[in-house]
């Protein structure tokens, strides 16, 4: 018999410097309810979706810094998503910035939770590979001051048992690297969710700007194919406080197809129908890792960080 989980992939369109967490959630609403009224189980917000994304701006007042992060989850504002979600029995994804106070100091994270069907949250990830410089570029259109703005994330990348599925979650930029899918591989995951903000520009290096819905789908349908999971990548998209971010939303199956995919910059729900053996094809063949990974020839991976030319 095979398990099918319907999962839907909930875009967000730009949210001003002005828009409240009210707002926001209150759009998030409105997507859960539509996915909920296409039987979805589970539903996958993005990165950082309570806000704009402030790592675009330099701040240099505490005070300001803080008024984009969480101290708690669900709060005053976000709890009415955690309610609508228990009403409804629908699971869900949500990125958010984290302010946590923990050994004996303030700590800041990009962080996403997985919350089950009664609006408990079962699951926490905090973001590893984090992009950008942490040092101000006037010169730039825009800052990508994530360096500045968070700490590296100290929980690893955990797979959950939730929904009868193995489900694991990373944030960003994690998903053009492929130690994020393999840690996840390795603990037998099925579905890996995660939300983006993306610019269309890049500012070191411009000549990459014409190919970022490509490297988007590029890395995704990668890491689905090579750990044989289901990958479900969503956008915050559209011109937001002066950064224009690329959609390309989509869900990609095991087979490395994406399988559903927005068409717009703003506020749009896609669905698939997700069957968790997908995957177990790949998993009892080509990618049968007990049988055919090598991991003494690994070595270099993890004890040297950058590359050194022979
Ligand atoms: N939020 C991100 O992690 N964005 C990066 C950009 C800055 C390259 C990304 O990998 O999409």
């Amino acid at each position: 018999m095979s398990r099918i989980l319907t999962v839907g992939a909930a875009q967000l369109g730009p949210i001003q410097r002005d828009e409240s967490r009210v707002s926001a959630v209150a759009r998030m609403i409105a997507l859960m309810r539509q996915a909920k009224s296409h039987g979805c189980d589970l539903v996958v917000f993005p990165e950082a979706a309570l806000t704009a994304f402030f790592p675009h701006w330099w701040m240099e007042d505490e005070d300001e810094i803080d008024s984009y992060f969480e101290t708690a989850m669900p709060s005053n504002e976000t709890a009415p998503l955690f309610e609508e979600a228990a009403k409804l029995g629908i699971g869900f994804h949500l990125g958010y910035a984290e302010l946590a106070h923990e050994d004996g100091r303030k700590r800041r994270f990009n962080t996403a939770v997985l919350v089950d069907k009664s609006g408990k949250i079962i699951g926490k990830y905090r973001k590893i590979h984090l992009p950008g410089h942490p040092d101000h570029k006037p010169e730039n259109a825009f800052q990508n001051l994530e360096k500045r703005y968070f700490e590296t994330g100290n929980l690893g990348w955990p797979v959950w048992r939730a929904m009868d599925a193995n489900i694991g979650m990373m944030i960003c930029n994690d998903r053009r690297w492929p130690e994020s899918y393999r840690s996840m591989g390795l603990q037998d995951v099925e579905l890996i969710v995660l939300g983006y903000n993306t610019p269309k520009h890049n500012p070191p290096a411009p000549q990459h700007d014409r190919l970022g819905n490509f490297h988007n789908q590029l890395v995704m349908q990668a890491g689905a194919y090579q750990n044989a999971t289901w990958v479900v990548g969503v956008a915050k998209a559209g011109l937001e406080a002066g950064v224009d971010q690329i959609g390309g939303t989509c869900i990609i199956a095991p087979t490395g197809e994406v399988v559903a995919q927005a068409v717009t910059e703003g506020d749009e729900l896609i669905v698939a129908l997700c069957d968790m053996d997908l995957g177990k094809s790949y998993k009892n063949s080509t990618f049968n890792f007990a049988r055919h990974r090598e991991p003494q020839a690994y070595g270099l991976i993890v004890e040297r960080k950058g590359a050194v030319a022979p």
